[in-house]
């Protein structure tokens, strides 16, 4: 045993957990964790404001597939990553978080900096811990980083008292298996179900497979596309679950829900059997759960017991891993066909092409639509998108066809503006050789615009590809079909972002026209460091196709027929 303070704990086990990088901020709480810092090889990314650690390790999270881990002192440092935290916990993305805080004796006595920060993040954790006593530091934080990587994934907090960190105790690391009553993660399908669920298969007629974010975290890529192929069953995904199966594949529908594909939606309105595969039935989704699906038996693979039942009654539920759970049914799966309802979908898609802007005939302006599908092109399919919340993550969503997995990284869950550009820098962070482009809005861009900062002195290269509308484009869709187009507090000026972005010491470039897209994509390629495209898009286009909130998922607000369609074929890649 070796005398350690609390500090030096924390970075010990930071070590054996595998970790290389933190992001983070600091302040009178947690100095002695960075005074200690200095002692281990570690990558401490500092950030400008900690919401952007939080985004950052996240990113960190999605495109490694690690634990990430942030870092804040107490009182308003923790306070700044509860968007960060509530964003993780809605996308089941596994991060550390240590937060500082004041003197154990003085907890609970108004002391400066403090504020409680286990019961505000309480209900946006998975689980997390306050630590008064060094004891304990060290089997809190194995038991930390062991709860938000296991079973369903999500944020951990441990809130540490400076004592906590300044005290030391004997301590040694321990390989000892944790053990939690209550925490059971990892269950194994029940073979009972998987009977009943591939008797119902057989005998369906339009079964649809429902692809979420489950099936990237459990890694059952190759399993789904081999279910899907030898039981014949057209694949839609949610929008976190991009990426979970190849885009071109002909059984490949795209996404459903809101802003799904008007096929996908109508598809799954006729089908009569849904597998829902590690998706939680959220109402972007689904729409008005009283019209859902009415004709369709349900099976849902979840690892999360809490999911099956939550929102959507089905009739067979089976918790597990989902690979797993997939591997337990392809041993019994036998080759099907279900050419009929392949075709019928197929037939769906229809007139869809004369409503895409994409295959309209010029008109002089720029739409997003054509940033993101020249992109999507120049790119090869290869990037690695990142975005931020609005309009052009629909239209990221729609128009960047992901064949490879982990290429996707978006806030599903809690739609959180500012998340792009900090969680691309993270996404970098863990994957040097990718080529990351993130897709933000102006709106969303300037609530963490700071962290260009962050980018330009870690020497981090991400492409930023502002899609610039002058508004906070989705609001003011909202307000321009059920509001009586009153754009209230939507209207956006920005400043100079090719400024903004030279002020930093970076690249900033203008695109007004379509002919101008190519060189600037090209150019943000080639140039090293960080680089801001300002695309000054169409104004006032909307997303389509959009199911209301609320609505039912067949009632589907359209893009309506402007043009006749001078071109149809695909542009090749
Ligand atoms: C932190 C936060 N505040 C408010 C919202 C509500 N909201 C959703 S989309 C949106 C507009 C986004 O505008 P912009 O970033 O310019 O992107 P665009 O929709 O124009 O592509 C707003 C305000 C949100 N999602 N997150």
């Amino acid at each position: 045993m070796m005398k350690r303070t609390g500090a030096q704990i924390v970075w010990e086990t930071l070590m054996r957990e595998g970790v290389e990088v933190v992001f983070g901020y600091p302040g009178g709480a947690n100095l002695p964790i960075y005074d200690a810092m200095l002692d281990y090889p570690v990558r401490h990314v500092l950030v400008r404001h900690e919401q952007g650690a939080a985004h950052m390790a996240d990113g960190y999270a999605r495109a490694s597939g690690k634990v990430g881990v942030a870092m804040a002192t107490s009182g308003p440092g923790a306070t700044n990553l509860v968007t960060g935290i509530a964003t993780a916990m809605m996308d089941s993305s596994p991060v550390v978080f240590l937060t500082g805080q004041v003197v154990s004796k003085f907890i609970g006595y108004d002391a400066f900096q403090e504020t409680d920060v286990t019961g505000i993040t309480l209900p946006i954790t998975k689980h997390n811990y306050l630590v008064t006593r060094v004891e304990e530091l060290g089997d809190t934080l194995r038991e930390a980083f062991y709860i938000a990587r296991t079973g369903r994934p999500g944020p951990v907090l441990v809130d540490i008292a400076k004592d906590a960190q300044q005290n030391s105790t004997d301590w040694e690391y321990s390989d000892r298996p944790i053990q939690l009553r209550g925490y059971r993660p990892n269950r194994h399908p029940l073979s009972k179900q998987v009977e009943q669920a591939l008797e119902m298969l057989s005998t369906a007629r339009k079964p649809l497979i429902l692809a979420g974010r489950g099936v990237l975290l459990s890694g059952a890529m190759r399993e789904l596309r081999e279910f899907a192929e030898r039981a014949h069953v057209p694949v839609a995904v949610t929008l976190l679950g991009i990426g979970s199966f190849p885009a071109s594949h002909p059984l490949s529908l795209g996404m459903m829900g809101m802003h799904g594909e008007a096929w996908v939606n109508q598809a799954i309105q006729e089908s009569d059997l849904l597998l829902a595969f590690g998706m939680r039935f959220d109402d972007r989704v689904t729409g008005n759960l009283k019209t859902y699906a009415p004709n369709a038996r349900k099976i849902h693979l979840d690892i999360d017991p809490a999911e099956i039942n939550k929102n959507v009654r089905v009739d067979v539920g089976i918790v597990g891993d989902l690979r797993e759970s997939l591997q337990t049914f392809l041993e019994h799966l036998p080759q099907m066909d279900h050419s009929d309802w392949v075709e019928h979908i197929n037939t769906l898609k229809g007139e869809s092409a004369v409503r895409d802007i994409q295959y309209l005939p010029p008109d002089g302006h720029l739409y997003a639509a054509h940033v993101i599908h020249d992109l999507w092109r120049y790119t090869g399919g290869n990037a690695l998108v990142v975005t931020d919340v609005g309009q052009h993550q629909m239209w990221a969503a729609q128009y960047y066809r992901h064949d490879q997995p982990f290429q996707w990284i978006t806030s599903g869950g809690l739609g959180t503006m500012g998340f792009g550009l900090p969680a691309a820098i993270g996404a970098r962070i863990a994957r040097p050789d990718a080529e990351v482009w993130a897709i933000v809005g102006d709106g969303g861009f300037q609530m963490t615009a700071a962290e260009l900062s962050t980018a330009a002195q870690e020497g981090v290269k991400v492409n930023v590809a502002i899609i610039n509308n002058g508004f906070l484009g989705m609001v003011r869709q909202w307000q321009e079909f059920f509001y009586d187009r009153r754009y209230a507090a939507t209207p956006m000026r920005s400043p100079d972002f090719v400024k903004l972005a030279e002020a930093h010491g970076l690249t900033g470039l203008r695109v007004w026209r379509r002919e101008e897209v190519f060189d600037a994509i090209q150019r943000a390629r080639e140039t090293d460091g960080t680089v801001v495209i300002d695309f000054r898009v169409e104004q006032e286009d909307s997303v389509y196709p959009m199911v209301p909130a609320g609505a039912d998922l067949h009632n589907m607000i359209r893009r309506p027929v402007r043009n006749p369609l001078v071109e149809t074929a695909q542009d090749e890649m």
